[in-house]
Order: structure tokens, then sequence, then C-alpha cells
């Protein structure tokens, strides 16, 4: 990233930059959530080779990476076997629940694991978990925010992120969702849009 040069055509509103009061949310890239896991988004690997780059630019900025992932014990509330409504995924220690093997992280990326109570399910990655402490501690107050699944992980921490008070930036061609009812990615979008969150492409940042 240089300066801050507006590029002309679609500069309506002002993206914001990531500076060291940033960090950068990489959610749930994990095999379950790719094609070929238990709850395979479609296009859930296709985002990673761009979430990669996002990794390697906001690191070089120094910019904080946290990449979260979905640790659910096994016997899960969530599980259709306890009558939840998903399939067995993101078991702890499962290939299910690695990081998709395409994903680079970045040296010292913090990684919060969530939904690991039993009998809690937890869509949001600040639910039951430090991030808001971590955030607190780097002095972070602007989330860019990445990953799968938008309309429940991506939704469920931007919504919390922006109660919180942070700045959300969503980087909307880093994110893929479920869509288990049609309509729901769009609707998570506006969802995240009324509560603040901005929407941000890779040609809007000064990568
Ligand atoms: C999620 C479905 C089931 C998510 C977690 O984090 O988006 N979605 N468990
Ligand atoms: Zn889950």
């Amino acid at each position: 990233m240089k300066s801050a040069k507006t590029s002309g055509a679609k500069a309506k509103h002002k993206i914001p930059q990531p500076d060291s009061k940033s960090a950068l949310l990489v959610t749930d890239i994990q095999n379950d959530f790719c094609p070929g896991g238990s709850l395979g988004v479609p296009g859930g690997d296709a985002i990673i080779p761009l979430v990669n780059e996002y990794v390697r630019f906001f690191h070089r900025q120094g910019v904080h990476v946290i990449a979260t992932r979905d640790w659910h014990p096994p016997g899960h509330c969530s599980f259709k076997e306890q009558g939840g409504p998903w399939p067995v995924h993101c078991v702890q220690g499962s290939w299910g629940g690695q990081f998709h093997p395409n994903l680079v992280l970045s040296p010292g990326t913090i990684i919060i694991s969530k939904a690991t109570d039993p009998k809690r399910e937890a869509y949001s990655a600040f639910e039951g978990t430090p991030l808001e402490e971590r955030l607190r501690e780097l002095g972070a107050d602007m989330l860019f925010v990445t990953g799968i699944a938008t309309d429940y992980c991506v939704r469920n921490t931007v919504l919390d992120a922006r109660k919180l008070g942070f700045r959300v930036v969503v980087l909307e061609d880093a994110i893929r969702g479920i869509d288990a009812t049609p309509g729901d990615c769009d609707k998570a979008i506006r969802e995240m849009r009324a509560a603040g969150a901005i929407f941000a492409k890779a040609r809007d940042l000064h990568l």
C-alpha cells in the first residue's frame, strides 16, 4: 500500500484502509466448510487464493491476522444426531476441523476456536471466546473480515463486532455462504450493511 489515492470511478464514500490499529479476520476456512467437507460450501475453497493475498498484504502492513475455527467437541448440540441442524462438522482434532491445506497464514497468526461448548451453538467468533479481549490488547479498533460462512459465522461475527463498537470492513470478494435457503446470503449482507459494516473489494484497497 502506498499513499491514499482515491480511484475516481467508485469512491462514493471512502473505504477505510488498514493500519496498525486494524485486524484481519480469516473466518473458518476449514476442510469441512469447503467442497469435499461434510458441510461443504460451494466455492468455499475458491476464495482461498485471494484470502492468502489479503493475509500477505495485511501482514506486510503490520496488521494483526486472526484466524477463527469452528471447533466442536464430538456430540456437539449443532449436529443432527443431537437434534441440531447440521451434519457432524469441524470436530476438534479431525481432518474436517483443520484449516484448508491451501490456506497460508502469516507467522504470529492468532487462532480463535469457537463453539467448543457441547451444549451451546455459537456462530459469532466473539461468543464464548477471548476474541474481544485479544483485539483490545492489540489496540485494534477496525476489523477486515474474510471467510466462511457469510450467512452464519461471518454475519454473526460482524454484527457482534458492530455492537462492540469496532469498525468493520467486509471483504466481499473473500466471503462465501451456505444459502441453505436461497437469499440467506443476500439477507445477511443487508443486515451487516444496516449495522454499519462497510463492504469493499481488493480493488478498493491500496494493495
Ligand atoms: C458455521 C454452520 C455450522 C459457521 C458453523 O461458522 O459459519 N456454520 N457451524
Ligand atoms: Zn459449527
